[in-house]
């Protein structure tokens, strides 16, 4: 298969290192000077970017957070001037707040060479007319997959996410060879096409599916429904978006674009780095980026790292499947919720309910359900339905206006809600992934 960047993708290890250390002090020294932050957290530990010579110091340097794009919201970790930030993007913050990330014009050309290097890994190039149905908008989803698509000369598809008699149509009648969506709505897709008949009628070969996790199983069930390739993709706004890692043709694990992000496997606990193949929580550095580059994020994804080389030839190492996470945070129906953000809903809506509530998500019929239990207080207990149905729509609405997706709120009676060793248990995640 052909690559698209074949002298990066397939560099000897020694050579990349070598390109990931000259890069890592760039980072360093220019963070320092540009990121208030990163220079308080170096003066903290007494370092100072000399002391930084390459990748076998990376381990001295401190960790970053999802909570510092949230004390420094909304651009206070950019070290660009916003002169030279030509596009912003945000996601799920623990709270109300989003997190938001920016990127210059370079950062967006080696975004759109991440995904383009995916596309040709998998035998995508301009003669192929891909379907993007992932959201367009702050979602790093639409925009990613769009731009590696443009860059590799193939013809998008803009549809963006949902109606999905809109999708089938459109698939069908434009000739789409490749779906990128989220692994639950191509399923879905699978379940409806195949419903209307019109299986035969596709010319799909390959689907770019990331976002949420999804196991092998979910991949052959897609694979057969939609009688194609189905391969993984994964990224997270804060490090870039969809690219960050991707699978090849051999759909062996995913390929980090190490010229860019340099991984690490650490324990979530004490913070220490493992050893090569262990489990633990990913991190990344990011080594080109300009717009907003950040040092050892702590991703709270866990999974491990195959160092070893894989049949397609590229040399850059593959992350295994996440299996979880290290904080709270769901991702429904591609969405990422934190309880936290129900929770503050819940205070903000304030009377007649209390903040105990209960969260419940489970995947019926391919689509993730989403249910908040919450208890009355005594004074809407004693109400009539009419108030309690009220008040729930209202809680509806609000959760919709902060998460972006429907829920299902039910107000419970006081005190229902099933404790241990008098906490509640907030979360029941019915899923099997
Ligand atoms: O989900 C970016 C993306 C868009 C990736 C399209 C792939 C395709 P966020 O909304 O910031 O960004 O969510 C990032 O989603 O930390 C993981 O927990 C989870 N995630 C993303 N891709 C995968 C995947 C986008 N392939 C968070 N497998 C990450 C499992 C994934 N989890």
């Amino acid at each position: 298969m052909a690559m698209w960047q074949q002298e990066i993708e397939t560099m000897p290890r020694e050579e990349l290192e070598k390109l990931q250390s000259e890069r890592l002090v760039w980072q360093v020294n220019r963070m320092y000077e540009r990121v208030e932050l990163f220079r308080k957290r170096m003066d903290e530990l007494g370092l100072k970017p000399s002391d930084i010579h390459g990748i076998e110091d990376l381990h001295k340097l401190p960790f970053s957070y999802k909570q510092d794009l949230r004390d420094y919201y909304p651009y206070g970790l950019f070290a660009e001037p916003m002169e030279n930030i030509v596009r912003v993007h945000a996601s799920s913050g623990t709270t109300g707040k989003k997190i938001v990330v920016g990127y210059t014009r370079n950062d967006l050309d080696a975004w759109d060479d991440g995904v383009a290097r995916m596309m040709y890994a998998i035998g995508l190039d301009n003669k192929d007319f891909v379907q993007v149905s992932y959201g367009y908008g702050l979602f790093t989803g639409g925009l990613g997959a769009h731009g590696g698509a443009t860059k590799i000369g193939a013809t998008v598809i803009p549809t963006s996410s949902g109606n999905t008699a809109n999708q089938i149509q459109t698939m069908v009648d434009f000739g789409s060879t490749c779906l990128c969506c989220t692994p639950s709505y191509a399923m879905y897709l699978g379940e409806a096409i195949e419903e209307a008949g019109l299986t035969d009628q596709l010319s799909l070969k390959a689907g770019i599916f990331g976002a949420e996790p999804w196991t092998e199983e979910m991949r052959h069930a897609i694979e057969e429904k939609l009688r194609i390739k189905a391969y993984d993709i994964y990224g997270l706004s804060e490090i870039m978006g969809p690219g960050v890692s991707y699978e090849c043709e051999h759909q062996c694990g995913m390929h980090v674009c190490e010229d860019m992000f340099i991984p690490e496997i650490i324990d979530p606990d004490t913070g220490e780095v493992l050893p090569k193949g262990s489990k633990g929580e990913l991190v990344f550095t990011t080594i080109t980026k300009e717009g907003f580059p950040l040092i050892r994020y702590r991703t709270r994804d866990i999974c491990s790292l195959n160092y070893e080389k894989c049949a397609c030839g590229r040399t850059h190492v593959r992350m295994n499947k996440p299996t979880g996470r290290s904080d709270d945070m769901l991702i429904i129906r591609g969405v990422n919720v934190f309880p936290s953000q129900v929770e503050e809903v819940l205070l903000k809506v304030g009377s007649g309910i209390t903040p105990n509530y209960q969260i419940i998500v489970d995947r019926v019929n391919n689509n993730d359900t989403f249910e908040v239990n919450v208890e009355m207080d005594e004074t809407m207990f004693a109400d009539d339905v009419k108030s309690i149905e009220k008040l729930e729509k209202t809680i509806t609405n609000e959760l919709r206006s902060m998460l972006g997706i429907g829920a299902k709120v039910r107000l419970v009676n006081p005190k229902s809600i099933t404790r241990s060793e008098g906490k509640a248990k907030r979360v029941i995640d019915k899923r099997k992934i």
